[in-house]
């Protein structure tokens, strides 16, 4: 079902070259950290290649298919910016037949990021804001800590889109900010277990 080459012609059509180099940034990238962290490389790079699939749909075209398709309509009063993820999903499971939900949801998610995120939606959300082409002020710390920390990593990248939009005095979509605190608590139940190992997982 998974035709990588062909696919990944399909999305090359759909976008200028330095976001296409970019998608090719994120699924190296995501493949690399699925394997750190303990997710499936397959399925990361699937979710990588079809992204920002949305990207450079005109923005009506968008936000017709989220209102038509009923995909979280709450979306539709926050920046534009959020829009294309929810729609790369839709046309991943409509026109590419995935049908994995994980791989759904990566895609679905990688820009707002949510509350409990899977391993695979933590590692391509990560993946878009460290990939090599990527500049902005703090990715360096961010690349550094997803040596080894997935969580910490990406509470630094919401924390830097978070800084951004505040910046701007730009409205911060709920679930982002419902993200960042659910990767902080899930952090912290991390180091009370590391300090009483009979209540941890044996890990
Ligand atoms: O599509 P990419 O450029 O690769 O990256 P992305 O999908 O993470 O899009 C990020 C853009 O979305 C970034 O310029 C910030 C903007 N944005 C606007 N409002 C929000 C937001 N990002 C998040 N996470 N939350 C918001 O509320
Ligand atoms: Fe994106
Ligand atoms: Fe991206």
């Amino acid at each position: 079902m998974w035709e990588r080459e062909r696919w990944m012609e399909r999305v090359r059509s759909q976008m200028p070259g330095e976001r296409w180099a970019h998608t090719e940034g994120v699924m190296s990238c995501s493949v690399e950290l699925a394997r750190r962290f303990g997710a499936d490389p397959e399925k990361a790079e699937m979710a990588a290649l079809l992204h920002d699939y949305a990207k450079y749909w005109p923005i009506e075209r968008q936000r017709a298919v989220i209102a038509e398709h009923g995909l979280g309509v709450d979306l539709l009063d926050y920046d534009p910016p959020l829009w294309h993820a929810p729609v790369a999903a839709w046309v991943a499971e409509r026109e590419f037949g995935v049908t994995d939900p994980d791989v759904l949801n990566a895609i679905r998610y990688h820009t707002s990021g949510r509350e409990r995120m899977s391993v695979l939606e933590k590692v391509v959300c990560l993946a878009d804001y460290i990939e090599p082409g990527r500049r902005f002020p703090g990715v360096e710390r961010i690349r550094e800590l997803a040596l080894n920390d997935l969580e910490r990593a990406l509470v630094a990248g919401f924390d830097s889109t978070i800084s951004f939009l505040l910046e701007k005095g730009g409205t911060i979509y709920p679930l982002t900010v419902m993200a960042r605190n659910g990767l902080i608590r899930e952090i912290a139940v991390r180091g009370n277990q590391s300090e009483h190992p009979n209540l941890g997982n044996g890990g």
